[in-house]
């Protein structure tokens, strides 16, 4: 904080700095210095994430919102401390927006299964794009069969691009909603929101953002998208696992029915029937993951103490880095080649599968995803059987990138034909 006005000081990004404060990285593997570039499945903690962790189990945890006790009292301001924090974060209007879940795949699922099932009926479209994680595929499916709803799905094009127009025919009168990643896992397109969200609400659906790929490489305003729902997952923003964020505009949280009863979400309880709590508290049942709460909450301020724009700066670099030399290595196609991408690079090689690359990779120290990244429809639709991604976070740096690059070379000499 700066004393004068309390207006707190970014933090000059210094990828060196960075790295100390993460222990993980700083391991062998195979006898190799660590390259970690699996970041898209899930990234590494700082020490300010596992610190507070271990404070909370330590010191001042205990069950929240029930006990009237000191320990009780603390963790429950820290828990909607919390809360707070990753409302300021995307920039949502009310901290009881924010519904703690277990990850972007619960968010989803929850979406499905209390807006989806009040308000879509027999006939009635959802639709999706075709670079969807199945997270942003199967909950939408299931509902389809319970409702008689129809799922469609917007079209990609070779490079990765959402076909807009094919988009804006596809809406009509019977779509309610529209579901759509912020940025592609599997080949780092970044979608356009605005245009997408501004022709959905056009037609009155309701638009739901998957930003698991997206909340922690650039700023995310849910108030300047005017989107209605945003799911992200807290492991991959440098926090705990099993803790993960649906927002949902308050109007639309309200009305909706609750999914998982239990504790914490009612009001008043009898055998002929209850009442329920207030939102946020009515969508969360049960007794919740206070301690990956409170770890996402310190996620939150360590992403927020850097420049974000030198932080995302730094991870676009390391992208073009990486994709100009893979790119130059003969026998090997960069899949995903929009101009607007962020922090993944997916490849194939012609001469060798991607499972043997990522096992061989490995070998060298070099963690990558190697597969269909669980988006089969997409690898599918590109005539693919996977791909192997390299994934970067803030922590990696331009000689990673180069080692990667010179496994890939090793790879590509054991292979060739
Ligand atoms: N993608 C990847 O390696 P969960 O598992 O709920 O935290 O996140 C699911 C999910 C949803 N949407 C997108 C765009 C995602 O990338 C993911 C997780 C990881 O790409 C693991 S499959």
């Amino acid at each position: 904080m700066n004393a004068k006005n309390s207006v707190p000081v970014a933090r000059a990004f210094d990828v060196e700095a960075v790295r100390r404060d993460f222990p993980a990285l700083h391991q062998q593997v195979h006898g190799h210095p660590l390259v970690y570039l699996d970041n898209a499945a899930s990234a590494h903690k700082p020490r300010a994430v596992i610190d507070t962790i271990t404070h909370y189990y330590s010191t001042d945890y205990s069950n929240v919102h029930r006990g009237l006790h000191y320990l009780s009292e603390r963790c429950s301001q820290a828990y909607e401390d919390a809360r707070g924090k990753v409302a300021s974060f995307i920039h949502a209007k009310d901290a009881r927006e924010i519904i703690f879940v277990r990850g972007t795949t619960e968010a989803i699922n929850l979406v499905a299964n209390t807006y989806g099932r009040k308000h879509v009926r027999a006939g009635d479209e959802i639709l999706i794009s075709a670079l969807e994680h199945h997270s942003n595929i199967v909950p939408w499916q299931m509902l389809c069969e319970q409702t008689g709803g129809v799922l469609k799905v917007v079209p990609v094009s070779d490079a990765g691009e959402l076909d807009l127009e094919a988009f804006e025919h596809l809406l009509s009168s019977r779509t309610r909603l529209v579901a759509v990643t912020h940025v592609s896992n599997a080949l780092g397109t970044i979608n356009p929101l605005r245009r997408i969200i501004d022709a959905a609400h056009a037609v009155g659906a309701r638009v739901l953002i998957d930003g698991a790929q997206a909340v922690h490489h650039m700023p995310v305003d849910v108030q300047d998208l005017d989107c209605d729902f945003y799911a992200f997952s807290g492991h991959k923003m440098y926090g705990p696992t099993g803790i993960g964020v649906l927002y949902g505009k308050a109007a639309l949280l309200e009305a909706m029915p609750p999914w998982q009863g239990g504790g914490e979400m009612i009001r008043e309880v009898s055998f002929e029937r209850s009442t329920y709590a207030d939102i946020p508290f009515k969508f969360e049942a049960g007794t919740p993951h206070i301690v990956g709460a409170i770890g996402l909450g310190a996620a939150v301020d360590y992403i927020s103490s850097f420049d974000r724009a030198a932080v995302a700066r730094h991870e676009h670099e390391l992208m073009t880095y990486a994709t100009e030399l893979l790119g130059s290595l003969p026998g090997l196609r960069i899949v995903g080649t929009v101009a607007n991408k962020a922090s993944i690079v997916s490849f194939v090689l012609d001469d060798a599968h991607p499972h043997d690359v990522g096992t061989i990779l490995d070998r060298y120290g070099i963690a990558v995803r190697a597969g269909h990244h669980c988006t089969m429809p997409l690898m599918n639709r590109l005539c693919l059987g996977g791909t192997t991604r390299a994934s970067f976070a803030m922590y990696n740096t331009r000689s990673e990138v180069e080692r990667l690059v010179a496994g890939v070379g090793k790879v590509m000499e054991m292979f060739r034909r």
